[in-house]
């Protein structure tokens, strides 16, 4: 069938139903933003394509549903690498379109030129050059089964002087196919060791939540052997929150029950978890990974089976599939030793923490540090980040979807929310970049518009995508709400300098003249400060009203004290000692010779 090369790669699009797109427009990619409106694709023109990446990745782990990232070559284009590289450990399967400088010029004096195959190769699960007009359809949709088959995001490179090309091509068909469902020898294995344990904990990651029916077949699994079920640093959506069997986010800030139950191990099964540090490491000071047990590790991906840590038994497959095999080959009298025992035990240690976490308002400070004894006296009328996150639960709707930032108070928070379905908590995840809370919600709400979303960042990584609120007001931009922890700080980082460098502050303070309620009014959206716990419940309510009901955007500074928690890198720093010394007398010249 004779047609323009835009019109084959729009048609491909449609054919896997890729109808939003997040970017800055450009030249080099408007032949085919001009057909989007006619082909039912809408462009979502964000502010800097950083954050316009982002949005993408919310949009998708919101809805489970691809979208895409365009934008101009070079400049456009480098722009997305953080977000790029988020969404990879983010699982996210996006497709990342990137116009190249035409090949018809390339090399004569490189006006946005970059080589963007090399800037993405560690970015993306898959990543292919259009080589000839006449392939670019076929291409397309390779790119795009591979994001999905890998869950992560796919690139294709289109040298922007194979656009408005005629071609004669037929259009590619999709390719689906079951996914694994894990070896029969592994999968029986695993179920004999969980029938035989005496303590069985489940651990369950993103694998759960992108498995079509992963957290229901681990939830009738967890049921059968009344097994605790955990989950994985920054994935606490991944079994329902209200559920009895679960006790919650292993890693920095989560829960100590969660912590002390699967210390208490003898078969660990962990389902769809690459086991990534982050969700092994100590936290509260309690070595939980239970070194002894057995441990059965399910993922889809091979490569991650045995990555980290010991492993008894690897299973490659799909985690319902294979949580459900698992199940099903049981032995009779499964998880009957120590059941009530085992019941009783998951019960009372999980509200021993829930009562804990109630009472938490301060920060400890290390021996021999005093930052947050400090911090209180500065400011005693001031919200500890604690208070905050107490007052925000009374009114975050249960139904919300919340994204989260990198950042000291956003960490603080990982205890807090629990979730009763999954695609609910979007947090920055493993590449660990600042200035993911705002653009994520705004991409979530794009895909879900009925639902409530509320976005969570600090004030230093807010400031990274701050100019979003100069885009996301316009037109058809859904209403969000966001709350930002007004520490006046970079806390995270400081935190690493009270502990290691001796109070020594560079690089960490923010301004304090700068108000981003203020900003955000001065961007035709509402600003509010709020300095009581009151204040800030009340405020986050009338927020999400204003969202649902008025369209309103709502950003809400959340004024709180400068108390610092645990830091993120306990386990890869420690104190410098000075050994040579350092001088500023030393600044001159040394030339040779
Ligand atoms: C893009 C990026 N730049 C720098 C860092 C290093 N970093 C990690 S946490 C953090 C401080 C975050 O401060 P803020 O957002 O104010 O939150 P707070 O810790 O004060 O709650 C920084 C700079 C990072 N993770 N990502
Ligand atoms: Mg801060």
């Amino acid at each position: 069938m004779k047609m323009t090369t835009e019109e084959a790669f729009v048609k491909t699009l449609q054919t896997h139903g890729i109808d939003n797109a997040f970017g800055i427009i450009g030249s080099a990619m408007m032949p085919i933003s001009d057909i989007f409106p006619d082909a039912g694709i809408k462009f979502w023109d964000c502010a800097h394509e950083t954050s316009g990446g982002m949005m993408a990745d919310g949009f998708t782990r919101a809805t489970g549903k691809m979208c895409m990232m365009i934008a101009q070559n070079g400049p456009g284009i480098t722009n997305f690498v953080t977000a790029v590289k988020t969404a990879y450990w983010n699982h996210t399967p996006v497709l990342l379109v990137t116009p190249q400088a035409a090949n018809k010029t390339i090399g004569q004096g490189g006006f946005q030129e970059m080589e963007q195959m090399n800037l993405f190769a560690d970015c993306v699960a898959y990543q292919e050059e259009v080589r000839d007009p006449s392939r670019i359809a076929e291409t397309l949709n390779r790119v795009i089964m591979q994001a999905k088959r890998a869950s992560a995001p796919a690139q294709i490179n289109v040298p922007r002087d194979f656009w408005t090309q005629v071609i004669d091509v037929e259009l590619p068909m999709i390719v689906d196919f079951e996914l694994p469902q894990g070896g029969e020898v592994a999968v029986q294995n695993a179920a004999d060791l969980l029938s035989s344990a005496k303590f069985p904990v489940i651990l369950n990651g993103a694998g759960a939540v992108l498995s079509r029916g992963g957290i229901e077949a681990s939830r009738v699994l967890a049921e059968a052997l009344d097994a605790p079920v955990c989950v994985g640093y920054q994935h606490n959506d991944a079994f329902p929150g209200n559920h009895p069997l679960f006790v919650g986010p292993l890693g920095y800030n989560g829960s100590k029950a969660g912590m002390q139950l699967i210390s208490q191990a003898d078969v660990v099964l962990c389902l769809g978890t690459r086991l990534n540090p982050f969700s092994t490491l100590p936290g509260y000071g309690i070595d939980y990974w239970p070194t002894d047990a057995k441990i059965i590790q399910v993922d889809i991906n091979p490569d991650r089976i045995g990555l980290t840590k010991k492993v008894t038994v690897g299973i490659v497959g799909d985690a319902a599939k294979v949580a459900t095999s698992i199940t099903e080959k049981l032995a009779d009298g499964a998880g009957d030793t120590n059941r009530a025992e085992r019941r009783n035990t998951i019960a009372t240690t999980k509200s021993a923490w829930a009562q804990e976490l109630t009472s938490m308002t301060d920060e400890q400070d290390d021996p021999g540090t005093d930052w947050n004894v400090r911090a209180r006296a500065a400011k005693p009328d001031w919200m500890s980040p604690r208070m905050a996150w107490r007052a925000i639960q009374k009114s975050l709707p249960v139904e919300a979807i919340i994204s989260s930032d990198i950042g000291n108070n956003c960490a603080i928070g990982n205890a807090y929310p629990s979730f009763n379905e999954s695609r609910k908590y979007l947090a920055p995840g493993l590449f660990g970049p600042c200035g993911y809370g705002l653009p994520s919600i705004v991409g979530a709400k794009i895909g879900k518009p009925d639902v409530p979303v509320v976005g969570f960042a600090g004030d230093g990584a807010f400031g990274i995508s701050v100019n979003e609120l100069t885009a996301i007001g316009r037109g058809d931009w859904p209403a969000i709400t966001q709350i930002v922890f007004r520490n006046y700080q970079w806390g995270a980082e400081k935190r690493n300098s009270t502990l290691w460098f001796d109070d020594n502050f560079v690089g960490t303070e923010l301004d304090e003249e700068v108000s981003y309620a203020g900003i955000a009014n001065a961007c035709g959206l509402k600003g509010v400060v709020t300095r009581t716990q009151d204040e800030l419940t009340a405020a986050l309510a009338q927020a999400i009203k204003d969202q649902m009901e008025n369209g309103v955007t709502t950003l809400i500074e959340a004024m709180i004290n400068q108390e610092l928690g645990d830091p993120f890198r306990r386990d890869a720093m420690k104190k410098p000692v000075a050994v040579a010394g350092i001088s500023k007398d030393d600044m001159r010249p040394q030339v040779a010779g």
